[in-house]
């Protein structure tokens, strides 16, 4: 099984994760990096994992950080380390694939100066995910299994170096030197942890005997390819994702997407059903929508259905998983867009990405809920699986991994 964002990402993927994890020995990760902010609440706390995934800390289940993602050694060991506190020895649960690209402290002070020079800023998360995929796909990255040739890393960093040297000049302050030394010194704090090192080829025995969950990162408008281009990020967030670890879609028995009840969107790009000022703040309160990465203020709008459609199809969803249902307890009329419109035309799917920028919203208004108990929610949620055609088949009425159950 997959689950991805539908929508913007901070859909909840992580609590939804937690919430499916008992049945499945092995989470995977497959793309994206330390932008992303995975909430979970454990025994009444909380944790954000950037790089890990959400496996339940006191379970068997087992987690793999896949190749389609960018590797944050110094989040990844933080993060370890705080597990560790509380759950001594989880990081020998953890595997990771060695052909895995590394996101190096260059590629955070590149990020920093490609959105400084940007016309359009894209509101990265300066986390160093662009450049490092873009080193990664013109040839000039750093792979986890060059840690442990430390000939080989010396050599690809010092052709590296000159490259950059030529592209930044004296803008970039991170030397090859630093940059061999934080290396080595993060594989050392890595090793004392006893994190396991694998490749796909090796695990994927192990995955076919067993059951795997896959957890996507950001959402399918944030996709690299599919997303709301240029104003996306710099991976797959889609279930095709699962490739990286050496899966088919053809073998995910669902692939399910998760959406709130609204939408939030971070950083910079269209949003047809963005809203603003009072209206909006007050979804910012209560749904506590500041960015799990940055801290940013997330944007605010409506539920959208066109988007939602366009998402089922693009990412190949076979079913859905709402949250934040309870954010929107005790407000009298709950708006969602049903279609678009789009220049002369009236749509209800966008047909490409493009569409996002010039759609303009049409809404249709429903009565709103008590609780979710409540039967205007029920129509709500019928409402949506009628408009969409896909099932809502998991409600999420709380933060915490329990509240949650079947429609029905
Ligand atoms: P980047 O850093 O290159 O991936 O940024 C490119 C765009 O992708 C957006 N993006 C995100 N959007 C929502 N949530 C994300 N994770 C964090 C969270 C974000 C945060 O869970 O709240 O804390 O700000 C995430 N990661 C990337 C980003 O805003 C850019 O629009
Ligand atoms: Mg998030």
């Amino acid at each position: 099984m997959a689950i991805v964002g539908a929508q913007w990402g901070d859909e909840g993927k992580g609590k939804v994760v937690n919430y499916f994890s008992d049945n499945y020995e092995w989470i995977v990760r497959f793309s994206g990096g330390a932008n992303a902010g995975h909430t979970i609440y454990y025994q009444n706390k909380k944790y954000v994992n950037h790089m890990l995934p959400s496996i339940k800390p006191n379970s068997d289940a087992k987690g793999f950080l896949g190749a389609g993602m960018v590797l944050d050694l110094d989040k990844l060991v933080d993060e370890l380390n705080i597990l560790e506190n509380d759950f001594p020895g989880i990081s020998s649960r953890f595997y990771i694939d060695l052909e895995t690209f590394l996101v190096l402290p260059w590629h955070k002070e590149e990020d920093e100066i490609i959105e400084s020079m940007r016309r359009n800023p894209i509101g990265t998360t300066k986390r160093g995910i662009g450049p490092a995929y873009t080193d990664k796909v013109s040839r000039e990255g750093i792979k986890l299994y060059y840690l442990f040739d430390e000939k080989l890393l010396e050599d690809r960093l010092e052709n590296i170096y000159y490259l950059k040297q030529n592209y930044y000049g004296n803008k970039l302050k991170s030397t090859k030197e630093e940059v061999f030394n934080y290396l080595i010194n993060a594989r050392r704090k890595l090793e004392k942890l006893n994190v396991n090192y694998a490749s796909a080829i090796e695990m994927g025995k192990v995955f076919r005997s067993t059951s795997v969950l896959f957890e996507g990162a950001q959402g399918v408008l944030l996709d690299l390819d599919f997303g709301t281009y240029p104003f996306v990020t710099s991976s797959s967030c889609m279930a095709h994702g699962v490739s990286s670890v050496g899966f088919s879609t053809f073998e995910l028995d669902n692939v399910y997407g998760v959406l709130k009840a609204y939408t939030t969107r971070v950083g910079e790009g269209p949003f047809p059903t963005e809203i603003f000022g009072d209206e909006a703040e007050v979804l910012r309160q209560k749904g506590g929508e500041y960015g799990a990465t940055t801290g940013r203020p997330r944007r605010i709008g409506w539920l959208d259905l066109p988007a939602l459609r366009y998402a089922k199809i693009r990412s190949g969803l076979t079913g859905l998983v709402i949250t934040k249902a309870d954010v929107l307890n005790g407000i009298e009329k709950i708006k969602v867009c049903t279609k678009y419109s789009i220049k002369e035309e009236i749509k209800d799917i966008p047909s490409s990405s493009y569409d996002f920028f010039v759609a303009k919203p049409i809404y249709e208004e429903l009565d709103g809920w008590s609780d979710t108990n409540d039967i205007n929610f029920l129509k709500f949620i019928s409402f949506i699986e009628e408009k969409t055609e896909i099932d809502i088949d998991y409600i999420s009425y709380g933060p915490k991994t329990e509240e949650m159950c079947t429609k029905n």
